[in-house]
């Protein structure tokens, strides 16, 4: 039975990284941090008890920024594969927390590759970087492939820069099977609530069943290729399967601004949305709600409570621009494809529809609870 390591555990892509290896039959390893709250929400589903024989998913208590603690994790688990999912991975929060984010994305990659060493474990342990399309950043040809030029423009870009070359740098020096996914902007309904695409979809949601007065975004001309996680995860454990290791890029070729996402994940819902204004001025007010197309959506008996038509629901707030902006990104998986002959199933509208529906499920939730008299569920990003 193969054994695979993956930091990062708890965070989206961790999740879905770990259900796809169980379904494989692996034993499966994963780091969890110490919270004072629980932090495990998206793999309860997987959690196994620590009193029956023959598990196949354990959990350690670790940190990247801990050196000694990887390299006993390591050395405890022998893993076939590690997968370094870990990250402080919000690209906004980088500019407030820029050591701690170079200090878990850039040393905690170097950590683990310095834990294969010192363990003697280069012949044995394969190594997977979750790199980024952010390594593009300010870009320097369209679409990007591996072998585009990178111009890193965020704190967590830069490093993620080194964690790249690093993987690269002990690939030469040390003969370690170490790869690079350069994974473009991938999301699903279990993605962290302040990235772009979960904003979005939790927020018109909450509109919807009035929760919630408006949604506050930042800039909204943003361009990403947005692809689903549960997709992206198998190319991660793909690429670890091949005779040689290698770097490629994991995208759909497609591409959508921010303001497409919130035409899509609202026309979901039967919401149509119209702009008024521009630049930081701009709104987005209720134009008309499709009440059976919501109802629709749903199959429960939860009504929608939006607003009047001609209300604003979207506003522009600055406070979530970025000091450098990182514009457009569109990749090329042509590599992945020839080579692996890996294609995304899921497309951009089945993904924005999943995440409205399960979202919605949640804030259907809370809306039952406040009716009778539990709670207020104030609290909105
Ligand atoms: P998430 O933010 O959802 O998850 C990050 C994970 O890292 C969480 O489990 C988090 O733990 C853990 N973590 C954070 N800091 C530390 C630390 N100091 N030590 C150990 N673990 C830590 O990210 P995603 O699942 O979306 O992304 C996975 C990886 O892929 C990240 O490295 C990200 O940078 C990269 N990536 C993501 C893309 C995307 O579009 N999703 C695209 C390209 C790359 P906790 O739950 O306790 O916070
Ligand atoms: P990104 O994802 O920075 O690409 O990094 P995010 O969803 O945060 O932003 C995408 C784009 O949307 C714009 N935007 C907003 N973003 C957020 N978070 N909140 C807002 O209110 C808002 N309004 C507009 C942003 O400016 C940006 O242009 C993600 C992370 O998962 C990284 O870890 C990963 O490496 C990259 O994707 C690929």
């Amino acid at each position: 039975m193969k054994k695979a390591l993956i930091t990062g555990v708890t965070g989206q892509d961790g999740a879905y990284l770990a259900e796809f290896l169980l379904n494989k039959g692996y034993e499966v390893h994963g780091i969890i941090r110490r919270a004072s709250s629980f932090n495990t929400g998206r793999i309860d589903h997987l959690y196994q008890d620590p009193h029956v024989d023959n598990r196949r998913f354990i959990l350690h208590h670790g940190d990247l920024t801990d050196s000694t603690n990887v390299i006993r994790i390591m050395q405890a688990v022998q893993p076939d594969e590690v997968y370094n999912l870990g990250a402080q991975s919000h690209v906004k929060v980088s500019f407030e927390t820029p050591e701690y984010t170079a200090d878990t994305v850039g040393l905690g990659s170097l950590r683990i590759l310095e834990a294969i060493r010192i363990l003697g474990l280069e012949k044995k342990t394969k190594f997977y970087q979750a790199s980024t399309s952010e390594l593009y950043g300010l870009v320097q040809e369209t679409p990007q492939t591996e072998r585009t030029p990178f111009y890193p423009r965020s704190p967590y870009a830069v490093a993620k820069l080194y964690a790249y070359w690093i993987t690269i740098n002990y690939r030469e020096a040390y003969g370690i099977y170490g790869c690079n996914g350069i994974l473009f902007n991938h999301e699903s309904p279990v993605r962290g609530e302040t990235f772009v695409s979960r904003k979005i979809t939790r927020a018109l949601t909450r509109i919807m069943l009035g929760l919630q007065p408006k949604l506050f975004l930042g800039n909204m001309d943003a361009k990403r290729d947005w692809g689903h996680a549960k997709d992206y995860v198998e190319m991660q454990w793909l690429m670890l399967q091949q005779d040689t290791p290698k770097d490629y890029v994991i995208a759909t070729g497609r591409q959508y601004s921010v303001r497409h996402l919130v035409e899509t994940a609202s026309a979901a819902m039967g919401l149509s949305i119209a702009w008024q204004g521009k630049g930081e001025a701009e709104v987005g007010v209720i134009d008309r709600i499709d009440q059976e197309r919501f109802q629709n959506l749903v199959r429960a008996t939860i009504q929608a409570q939006a607003p009047e038509p001609g209300t604003p629901i979207i506003e522009v707030d600055p406070r979530y621009y970025r000091p450098t902006e990182v514009e457009t990104l569109l990749g090329d998986p042509g590599k992945a494809r020839r080579e692996l002959g890996w294609e995304p199933r899921i497309s951009f509208e089945e993904m924005v529809r999943e995440m409205v529906v399960s979202d919605l499920m949640l804030a259907a939730k809370d809306r039952l609870c406040l009716d009778n008299g539990f709670g207020t569920f104030e609290h909105h990003e």
